[in-house]
């Protein structure tokens, strides 16, 4: 009776939220994502070098409580039982990165042995319990050296030394990975990074450079995602070449993409709108899938926007296996018609001629979660979906990243803190939009990554913000307990 009991409620949970596994196609993968500098902690450990994160949570002021990820969340240490949390909600996967600093301390020269051991105990954990690896290259810690020594992402150098340790990958893992992530997020890191130089490096020039030693906000984010999107297609061009025929393995690259809406239906505005896109997800996508940046870039950045040669053209140009989207909320697009602050910031982000905003006639485009970007709309998800379907030929995608976080209030208990309610419903509405994508609209989408597996260090938010399936005890030894969104999940990865 019992037994039947639990498969009942397990049914009658998963058809009330309408969603089960067969709401996808047969191999569909989920999984939960994180990052190696927002988990692992033991920064001094096993060789470990610094990175540009480090000096960056170490400067004050930099991050809003002050804190650092020296512990985070301690996966380093504790990723034995963080697998197992995994293989209890049924997870087929699960998006990691590789510290670059563990594997090359300095950047370049000797193999630190130590980093590829944790990372090959690491892997095999999760292959021993069924879990398949998704690995990111770089998710934004980059080794401190080689930004004293050329300035990173601003040199091309880079591409060189990136190009070495994503090789020093493919070979010591590659037997075991079979789905490579270059980057995550370079617009995310180019804008934060070296245009407003609120995330590592800290550089920018706007506000009279009150808050950035040095930068050049109308230059250096294009620069960056030029040697951004180099390294890739090298790296991805090294793959082909020496590592695919053997290892049979993938190579893509995370984005982060919001929708946009445009503010009304007159025409400025819905150009407006595709400008923000251009701005955003066409930045890399065009390069990738037509060999060049979107022409709205070309005309309105001119000579400030690098240009690819006819080699670096057709290079660039399909070297991708899959397309990674990190989707989160939903925006309005209207035209800037004035660009007062433009003219005053003077930097990238003005360029587009776009403003982007979550509110239109005072109000907000959907329910707010605890970041101050993050607005919860649904249907975003299917809306772009077809969008990349349309303009760029059906590609695989991938959900690499998708969730929402509460605030981490000191005041309510652990208890209270478990029932997490609105990221049920979030996952559910956007789980469903994706699965209406797929099934209805002929989305070529091939798996989901939920963000995050466990509450975790949330860069310039530090700790203030949780984003995990399961909740993390700051206050007693990063104990581990699962919100009510894990058994949803858990009910959902369960049913047929
Ligand atoms: C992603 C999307 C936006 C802002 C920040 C991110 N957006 O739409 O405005 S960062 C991204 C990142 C991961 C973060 C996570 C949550 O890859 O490391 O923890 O999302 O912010």
């Amino acid at each position: 009776v019992e037994l039947r009991n639990k498969a009942q409620e397990q049914k009658s949970l998963a058809q009330s939220a309408g969603l089960s596994r067969g709401s996808f196609p047969k191999g569909f993968v989920f999984g939960t994502a994180s990052s190696s500098y927002q988990y692992e902690g033991a920064v001094k450990e096993d060789g470990r070098g610094r990175t540009v994160w480090d000096v960056f949570a170490h400067s004050f002021g930099k991050v809003i409580d002050f804190s650092n990820a020296d512990i985070a969340i301690d996966q380093y240490h504790r990723f034995h039982e963080d697998v197992q949390l995994m293989k209890d909600m049924g997870m087929d996967a699960y998006r990691f990165s590789i510290a670059w600093s563990r594997i090359f301390p300095n950047g370049t020269g000797e193999v630190n042995q130590a980093g590829i051991d944790h990372y090959n105990k690491l892997i095999d954990a999760l292959l021993a319990n069924g879990i398949t690896p998704y690995v990111t290259l770089y998710h934004w810690d980059l080794p401190q050296a080689l930004a004293d020594r050329y300035n990173g992402w601003l040199d091309r150098q880079i591409i060189e030394d990136y190009a070495n340790y994503a090789e020093t990958c493919f070979k010591a893992f590659g037997d075991r990975v079979k789905h490579w992530m270059t980057f995550n997020e370079p617009h995310t890191f180019a804008i934060q990074g070296y245009d407003v130089g609120l995330e590592a490096p800290g550089r920018c020039s706007i506000l009279l450079r009150l808050f950035c030693r040095a930068g050049n906000s109308a230059t250096e984010p294009y620069v960056v995602a030029h040697n951004v999107l180099l390294s890739h297609a090298t790296v991805s061009d090294i793959y082909r070449k020496k590592y695919k025929q053997n290892q049979q393995g993938s190579v893509g690259i995370a984005f982060d993409v919001m929708w946009f809406e445009p503010m009304s239906d007159s025409p400025i505005d819905i150009d407006a709108t595709q400008r923000a896109q251009d701005f955003q997800f066409g930045w890399f996508m065009d390069p990738l899938f037509f060999g060049d940046y979107p022409s709205s870039m070309r005309t309105r950045v001119g000579n400030r926007l690098p240009k690819f040669s006819t080699v670096e053209a057709a290079m660039v140009k399909g070297s991708l296996d899959f397309v990674g989207v990190n989707h989160y909320t939903t925006y309005y697009a209207e035209h800037n018609s004035t660009n007062i602050i433009g003219i005053l910031l003077n930097d990238t982000l003005a360029d587009s001629g776009a403003i982007t905003l979550p509110f239109k006639d005072g109000k907000t485009i959907g329910d707010r979660a605890s970041s101050i970007w993050l607005y919860i709309v649904p249907q975003g998800i299917r809306r772009l979906m077809n969008y990349i379907k349309q303009k760029y030929g059906n590609p695989v995608v991938i959900i690499t990243e998708n969730g929402m976080d509460d605030f981490n209030n000191p005041f309510i208990s652990i208890k209270d803190a478990l029932k997490d309610d609105k990221r049920i419903r979030y996952h559910n509405d956007y789980l469903s939009n994706l699965s209406a994508s797929i099934r209805q609209d002929g989305c070529n989408v091939q798996g989901y990554f939920a963000w995050s597996l466990l509450d975790n260090w949330e860069w310039a938010a530090g700790y203030t913000s949780r984003f995990g399936l399961y909740f993390i005890d700051y206050n007693d030894n990063l104990k581990r307990y699962p919100k009510n969104s894990v058994d949803w999940f858990k009910k959902l990865l369960k049913s047929v």
